[in-house]
């Protein structure tokens, strides 16, 4: 899982989904980075990212409503696409299973252009990382610790 914040107090927002995750299944948490915003309006505040590996019997369906309720516990209000949120939590990649439906895509379509997602996944699984990710992905990260 991706998961992000750029509005209010992101660590908590972050720290909270974790916890919340947590009691689902097995977690391991990346280090946190603070990440310029790729796309969506422009002004944005910068992002706290980090990937989550979650260990579940939940279906793919209903990890995304899991998803879901997290980002609305957080009080995320959906306006514009990409603009500011307090919490959004995306599927990037589940283990031998690839989704095409419209509300739903694994692996993620645009994880790999991403920096956000590929230096925390990078930390976390660097066996699911192309050696050559680097060159592709956008927008300047920065290490922030960890959560
Ligand atoms: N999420 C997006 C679009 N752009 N940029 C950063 N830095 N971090 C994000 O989590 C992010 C983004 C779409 O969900
Ligand atoms: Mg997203
Ligand atoms: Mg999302």
């Amino acid at each position: 899982l991706g998961l992000g914040s750029n509005l209010g107090d992101r660590r908590r927002h972050l720290r909270d989904a974790v916890e919340n995750l947590a009691a689902m299944g097995a977690v391991r948490v990346s280090p946190a980075y603070e990440t310029e915003p790729v796309g969506g309006p422009p002004g944005q505040e910068l992002h706290l990212n980090i990937v989550v590996e979650l260990t579940t019997d939940l279906t793919a369906r209903q990890l995304l409503g899991v998803c879901h309720r997290l980002e609305t516990a957080a009080g995320r209000v959906r306006a514009e696409r990409w603009g500011p949120r307090s919490l959004d939590v995306d599927i990037l990649l589940i283990e031998g299973l690839e989704v095409d439906d419209p509300d739903l895509q694994v692996p993620h379509p645009r994880m790999q252009e991403r920096r956000f997602v590929m230096a925390p996944l990078a930390d976390l699984a660097p066996e699911l990382v192309p050696p050559d990710w680097e060159d592709r992905a956008q927008g300047r990260v920065n290490p922030a610790g960890s959560l």
